[in-house]
């Protein structure tokens, strides 16, 4: 294939990473709207039903995925059928906590805009008071902000990718101090339920995660409790590599077990052996949240769904 000395030179400048011509070639907006939605949601693989707070009716939120350099623009509703004020609370967003990050009355909207100028996994969350309890009740998600520099040899293109967000379960969602307090959390929950990915630990869990001998996995965990770090374990694995704030600048080789802090995003490099099929258990280690929830069942097996942990399917329902 001829490439034309235009577009040679195009390269060139791109490649030389000069930041005012590689945001003004690639940045590009992009409009995402939240509507705050106090509902129902199944907690676990029996279907029993909690009173969450969501973003957009669904626990965790959906994955906003934007590119370095990026503008968000964005969009909260509150409909007046709500009976709270809710906010949004972007970990990526540098701007000012009392004016976009204000608490939105029901009835209501709020919109604003934000560069997304740093690269990683990022929380979000609904900050309105008490901030304890909306999001133990549900209002939080993960921002991914990819680097505009691409993969490169410290951060390889991952065959796949899932989302994985922990949160802790207290059943009397009215309970705002004992969630304060770290009192009575009856289960760790993955993304919405405990055991979400567990048909080991729990006979109705009906999911997994999925990928062939030898892939790279690249999972992106979000630490959502409300007061316990999560001691990140693959078990019959070791990360290959951790991305700490899901940053290839901030780059770890070889670990057991990473302490992910409260509100803290990190993303997760696993390689299963290439010549059999293996399954890891992707844990807090921490036993009061494993053995109530918090397991994950990655099977790398020859035949998985070619679809799994590819495009929108990074968080699976
Ligand atoms: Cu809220």
């Amino acid at each position: 294939m001829k490439i034309s000395k235009r577009k040679m030179a195009a390269l060139a400048v791109l490649s030389m990473g000069l930041p005012m011509m590689t945001t003004t070639v690639l940045a590009k907006t992009v409009h995402v709207t939240f509507t705050a939605k106090e509902t129902m949601t199944e907690i676990d693989n029996k279907g029993t039903q909690y009173p969450s707070w969501t973003f957009d009716g669904g626990v965790p939120g959906k994955v906003v995925r934007v590119t370095q350099g990026d503008v968000v623009d964005f969009e909260l509703i509150n409909p007046k059928e709500n009976k709270n004020s809710h906010s949004i609370d972007f970990h990526a967003a540098e701007v000012d906590v009392l004016d976009e990050f204000a608490p939105v009355k029901p009835g209501n909207t709020k919109h604003f805009k934000f560069v997304a100028k740093r690269a990683g996994t990022y929380m979000y969350h609904c900050g309105a008071p008490t901030m304890a309890q909306h999001i133990a009740r549900g209002m939080y998600g993960l921002i991914l902000v990819d680097p505009k520099e691409g993969y490169s040899k410290a951060f390889p293109k991952p065959d796949r990718e899932y989302v994985l967000v922990q949160g802790q379960y207290f059943p009397n969602a009215e309970d705002k101090d004992a969630m304060i307090e770290n009192r009575g959390w009856a289960g760790a929950l993955i993304n919405g339920k405990m055991f979400n990915y567990d048909p080991v630990h729990d006979p109705d869990a009906t999911k997994v995660l999925q990928a062939k001998p030898g892939e790279r996995v690249r999972i992106y965990f979000v630490n959502a409790n409300i007061n316990m770090p999560v001691a990140f374990h693959p078990i019959a694995g070791i990360w290959d590599r951790v991305y700490i704030n899901g940053n290839p600048k901030n780059v770890l080789y070889d670990v057991q077990t990473y302490n992910v802090a409260v509100a803290e995003a990190d993303a997760f490099d696993i390689v299963s052996p290439a010549d059999r099929a293996t399954n890891n258990a992707i844990v807090d280690h921490t036993m009061s949240a494993a053995l109530r929830g918090a397991i994950t069942v990655l099977m790398n097996k020859p035949d998985a769904d070619p679809n799994a942990g590819k495009g929108d399917n990074i968080l699976v329902r």
